[in-house]
């Protein structure tokens, strides 16, 4: 159980971050630890990986694609050798999220245009790949990273870009409006797309969304197809995660009553998105509901 524990601390304290990555980080634990208990019999064997993925899927409640990732490698426990299986499917999940996340690349670059001027908020690998694809294609494109407040995820996008030899500007959460006008695309990446084709992500992207909006420019998120809630097509509301208030501000003695909040996420809305950008295509946020219904075959509805 050690390799369970420490993915779970790791996702929790968010030294594995980013909706893609900890889903193949839980994937990656359930493999391993199915390898250490392969000697149980085979009930005991289903026990320990349930609570297993018990365990991984509470780390962070708002990014799907952990209990998405959770329950594809689980459903290898429904197969005649459950035990392989289990190991098999954790296998094809990373496998899988590694090459889907190349074809959003592909798709996404599409929509960037030589001299583009692209914004990107938080860090995430799809909107990053989409980015990078687009640069490699021999475009000649400059992008905007917001700094992301409280964690300042926007800096390892910055950075991540800047090692490609990408033109980046570093710029503060609240600048958005000041800078719309020299933006030709806004792309994000997804925590979680509803079924009613509205966009879960860092918190901050509903106003970016909204300020897109205003200006008349594009604003696409790349999202995996583990990333849609299957869940919410029964009408299930996503969590926000709200974290430490000390993240924010650590306030010092009579200032400690001032309150802090400090939610994770946001929800866009659907008619402030353009398009999402899916490894099977890209689709417009009302064909979030086909998605769900299409690919989640092997999730059951649960009331
Ligand atoms: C990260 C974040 C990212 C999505 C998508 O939030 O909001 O935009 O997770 O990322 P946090 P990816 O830092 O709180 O995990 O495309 O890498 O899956």
């Amino acid at each position: 159980m050690d390799i369970i524990k420490e993915t779970y601390e790791k996702i929790k304290n968010m030294e594995v971050r980013g909706a893609g990555r900890i889903a193949r980080a839980a994937a990656n634990a359930l493999k391993e630890y199915a390898e250490t208990i392969m000697h149980l019999d085979d009930e005991e064997f289903k026990k320990k990986i349930l609570e297993a993925g018990e365990l991984l899927r509470s780390a962070r409640p708002t990014a799907v694609s952990l209990p998405n990732a959770v329950k594809y490698v689980l459903n290898g426990l429904k197969d005649e050798n459950p035990k392989e299986s289990v190991i098999k499917k954790a296998e094809e999940f990373i496998i899988s999220s590694k090459n889907a996340t190349k074809n959003i690349g592909k798709i996404g670059a599409k929509r960037i245009r030589d001299g583009y001027t692209i914004l990107t908020h938080c860090n995430s690998e799809a909107a990053i790949e989409v980015i990078k694809t687009a640069y490699h294609e021999g475009k000649d494109i400059k992008v905007f990273c917001t700094e992301t407040r409280p964690r300042n995820q926007g800096y390892l996008t910055a950075k991540a870009l800047c090692d490609e030899g990408i033109d980046v500007t570093l710029i503060v959460d609240s600048a958005v409006r000041y800078f719309i006008k020299e933006v030709d695309i806004v792309v994000v990446g997804a925590d979680a797309i509803t079924a009613n084709g509205c966009l879960v992500n860092k918190i901050g992207t509903s106003q970016i969304a909204l300020i897109a909006h205003e200006a008349r420019i594009p604003f696409l998120t790349a999202a995996e197809t583990y990333k849609f809630h299957p869940k919410t097509i029964v009408g299930e509301l996503i969590e926000i995660e709200e974290r430490n208030p000390e993240e924010v501000v650590e306030f010092e003695g009579k200032y400690k009553k001032i309150k802090i909040r400090n939610p994770a996420f946001d929800v866009t809305p659907s008619q402030y998105i353009d398009a999402i950008i899916t490894e099977i295509g890209l689709i417009p946020p009302q064909g979030a509901w086909y998605i769900i219904e299409k690919y989640f075959g092997w999730i059951e509805h649960e009331q």
